[in-house]
């Protein structure tokens, strides 16, 4: 079988960071505000007052110190609570489009591969900003590279099983190179005015050079094991934005059409679903938790991530095992486990092992078992 290597990867991050202080005075400005303005309708007991949020809940329940977004300006505008991204002209590069080329040029650098020598690119995130064209095919355009392109999305999954698609075209021959490029806006699908998610997510965008091996000068590699991809429907995360919308005649304002989650449940029904597709993965390799010297999870909450290597790993894990990005960037959907990876993999000895792992709605779940070559 046709081996296939990870030769690159690359990373964009927005410059404005908004930290936890920031994004929870503006909340509670906003809260005092709505409750100043409905005082005759809390004292006569008909609405309950809104509760403030904290710095203190956030860094305990989910080990977020800051996050990473386009535009910082309009999410801690008390008035606005959303970033302000100006549409741009059909002929200007899209936003996506211009977050995948920083990320897919600093890849394509690393892996010594040019782009004109990239035959498949597939942009693969959360939210798209528009239907058509793909924007992997502006991408595609905008870096100049052959082949094919084409968009898909299987929320916080969509990079690992994009990683899954190219590894097989690689392997079936239809390809020699391929990009996967995630550009999360995650901040335009957030509701800044909910409590209970407001801090959850960031923005960035990643890049994945895979090659076969066969092509690859790269001097640092990582060989591709397996993939193994698993999905389960669920509600508990939702999203009902949607080209419908117009038709079915919904309020396109209302907060359903943003991310909405039973964060709890979500915890409970996805840790064992994932310690057990990356056990069983691993199993079928003839591989166990304690060969593995890194696990690059999902970056959406740093119990999930100590639950989940606990149960793989058989033992307590230290930072250097499952390294922890979340802190800063927060949930930056599927990007969040390449840029564990991206981050954290120079260091790895020759012949080590590891575990590109992402999780989320859908549910999705996806894993790229690798060997550093
Ligand atoms: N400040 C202060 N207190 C708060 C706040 C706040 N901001 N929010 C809630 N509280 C209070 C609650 O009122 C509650 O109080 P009480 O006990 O008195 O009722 C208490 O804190 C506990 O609330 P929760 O039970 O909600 O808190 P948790 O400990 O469960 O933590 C988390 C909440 C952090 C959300 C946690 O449940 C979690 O991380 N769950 C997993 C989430 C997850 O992994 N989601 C993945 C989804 S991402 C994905 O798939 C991508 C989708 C596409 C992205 C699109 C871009 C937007």
């Amino acid at each position: 079988m046709t081996d296939v290597v990870i030769t690159g990867t690359g990373l964009f991050t927005p410059e404005h960071a908004i930290d936890n202080d920031a994004l929870v005075a503006a909340f509670n400005t906003w809260v005092d505000a709505e409750n100043a303005r409905h005082a005759s309708a809390i004292e006569a007991g008909d609405m309950a007052p809104l509760a403030h949020s904290s710095t203190e809940f956030i860094v305990k329940a989910s080990g977020i110190h800051s996050r990473y977004v386009m535009d910082a300006e309009g999410i801690l505008d008390p008035g606005r609570m959303r970033p302000h991204l100006p549409r741009r002209g059909n002929d200007e590069h899209s936003i996506q489009c211009e977050m995948g080329l920083a990320a897919a040029r600093q890849a394509l650098a690393t892996a010594n591969v040019e782009a004109a020598d990239i035959e498949m690119v597939i942009v693969a995130c959360s939210n798209l900003e528009r239907p058509y064209p793909a924007v992997s095919v502006e991408l595609q355009a905008a870096l100049g590279a052959a082949g094919y392109a084409f968009d898909m999305n299987v929320a916080c999954s969509s990079a690992t099983f994009a990683i899954e698609m190219a590894t097989n075209a690689i392997r079936s021959g239809s390809v020699t190179r391929a990009l996967v490029v995630s550009p999360e806006i995650c901040s335009a699908h957030l509701n800044f005015r909910d409590r209970d998610s407001h801090f959850i997510f960031g923005d960035a965008c990643t890049a994945v050079v895979l090659e076969n091996a066969g092509v690859a000068t790269a001097e640092r590699r990582f060989e591709i094991l397996g993939t193994r991809l698993v999905t389960r429907f669920s509600n508990a995360i939702r999203n009902n934005a949607g080209f419908l919308n117009r038709v079915t005649d919904s309020d396109p304002q209302s907060v359903d059409k943003l991310f909405v989650q039973e964060g709890r449940r979500v915890f409970k029904e996805v840790c064992p679903m994932v310690a057990a597709l990356i056990t069983d993965h691993l199993a079928s390799l003839e591989l166990a938790g304690e060969d593995l010297s890194r696990m690059w999870l999902h970056q959406a909450n740093r119990h999930m991530n100590d639950l989940i290597a606990r149960r793989v790993l058989g033992r307590e894990p230290g930072a250097e095992q499952a390294p922890i990005i979340l802190d800063r960037y927060a949930n930056t959907s599927s990007a969040g486990s390449i840029i564990a990876f991206h981050l954290h993999h120079h260091d790895l000895a020759p012949d080590a092992l590891g575990v590109v792992c992402s999780f989320g709605a859908g549910y999705s779940a996806g894993c790229v078992v690798v060997r550093r070559q």
